[in-house]
């Protein structure tokens, strides 16, 4: 299977305009959605690229996500022009076009890829560790929303329509109850009593949009922390993952960025004894994203902070669990439960934020007054 996978990757690769000759291309990275392989080069440069499988089943319309990714990265590099070539490709990222100049290309199997340059030297993190790694990530995603606050949101297609939205989400766990495609629904039982029981106070969000008390703008949509890239000394390097880049409340980057940091564990942690919370990276994070956000937030906004800390894991354990009900077509797995394993994850994380309520109401305060 691998096999033919880096044979499929090799052969995509030759497609795309790179100098010298292709010496591998090996898997890469963790992401639950595309296939992402490192393509390496006998160039004396030793340039690398990022070679990427597209999802195709869930990202249906691929030209029109290729065309957001040029857009929103076209934006970026805009902003970081004065800083020189050199580090706007450090601090971006690059799509390398087809030998015929497209921004993507699809194989005899139907399959679509693209391809960046490969960031060197940078480090992604699944669990992260220290208060300084949390703090640039925060700078990473407030800067990235700070930058994209002057683009039209009309420029880009809402590739995949209420992305975040709970109520879309709760619906769509309905319809997987009501066809039990697999027959797991009986086994789940009281998961869905836990979740059902959380369905009002997590439609915050939605009623202060529906009041119109949030402002719309572009965010990145997929915070999870490791698309963010640091440096060696884990300064802020590059913001990555754009395919969801959409328009969307702050609120859903800062917290779903908050729940793979807080977590001591992973996102899919068997022993639910290891899901504690690790709140000095909350702090920290909160202080880097602030430090940039802090200038364009408007005080709704800075209020709904915490909705999305209690809100994106709900939603995500909403979303693992309609998957596997479905039958796992959606999320990648690693083994026959672990979508199950992945949802009980997310439900202790919402178990231990509740504990902890009070004191991260306390800390925000603190950083927005800082
Ligand atoms: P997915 O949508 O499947 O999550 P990503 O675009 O996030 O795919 O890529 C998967 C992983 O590959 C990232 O978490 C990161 O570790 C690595 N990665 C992606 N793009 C680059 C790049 N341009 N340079 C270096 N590493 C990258
Ligand atoms: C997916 O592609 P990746 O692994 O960064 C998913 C996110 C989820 C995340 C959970 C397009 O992100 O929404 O939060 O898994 N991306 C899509 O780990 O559904
Ligand atoms: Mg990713």
């Amino acid at each position: 299977m691998d096999d033919n996978n880096n044979t499929a990757g090799l052969n995509a690769a030759s497609q795309f305009d790179i100098q010298g000759e292709i010496v591998d291309a090996k898997r890469f990275g963790s992401g639950h959605i595309n296939d992402t392989f490192c393509v390496s080069t006998n160039t004396e440069d030793g340039r690398s690229y990022l070679l990427q499988r597209i999802n195709h089943h869930i990202f249906s319309n691929v030209d029109g996500l290729m065309n957001n990714t040029k857009i929103v990265l076209d934006h970026l590099k805009g902003k970081l022009a004065h800083l020189g070539e050199e580090r706007v490709e450090k601090s971006t990222l690059t799509l390398i076009p087809t030998k015929e100049g497209k921004l993507y290309c699809k194989d005899e199997e139907g399959n679509y890829w693209r391809m960046f340059l490969l960031i060197e030297d940078t480090k992604s993190y699944d669990i992260v560790e220290t208060t300084a790694q949390a703090y640039s990530g925060g700078q990473a995603f407030g800067e990235f929303q700070k930058q994209l606050s002057d683009l039209e949101a009309e420029k880009l297609v809402e590739i995949l329509p209420n992305f975040h939205n709970i109520d879309f989400r709760l619906g769509n766990l309905r319809k997987a109850i009501e066809k039990d495609s697999v027959g797991r629904v009986k086994s789940v039982q009281d998961i869905l009593d836990y979740i059902f029981d959380r369905e009002e106070r997590m439609r915050t969000i939605l009623d202060m949009a529906q009041r119109g008390e949030l402002p719309l703008r572009i965010t990145h949509n997929d915070t999870k922390f490791n698309n963010v890239l640091l440096d060696q000394e884990d300064n802020v390097q590059c913001v990555i993952d754009l395919d969801t880049v959409m328009p969307g409340y702050v609120a859903y980057d800062f917290g779903d960025a908050i729940r793979t940091i807080i977590n001591s564990a992973a996102e899919d942690e068997a022993d639910k004894t290891k899901i504690v919370l690790n709140i000095p990276l909350f702090k920290a994070y909160a202080e880097g994203y602030l430090s940039e956000a802090k200038e364009f937030l408007t005080e709704a906004e800075t209020a709904s902070l915490l909705h999305g800390v209690f809100l994106l894991p709900y939603m995500q354990a909403v979303r693992f669990l309609t998957d596997y009900l479905e039958g796992d077509t959606y999320y990648k797995i690693h083994y026959p439960e672990h979508n199950l394993v992945r949802t009980n994850a997310q439900l202790k994380l919402v178990q231990e934020l509740e504990k902890h309520e009070s004191e991260l109401v306390e800390i925000l305060e603190q950083s927005v007054n800082a």
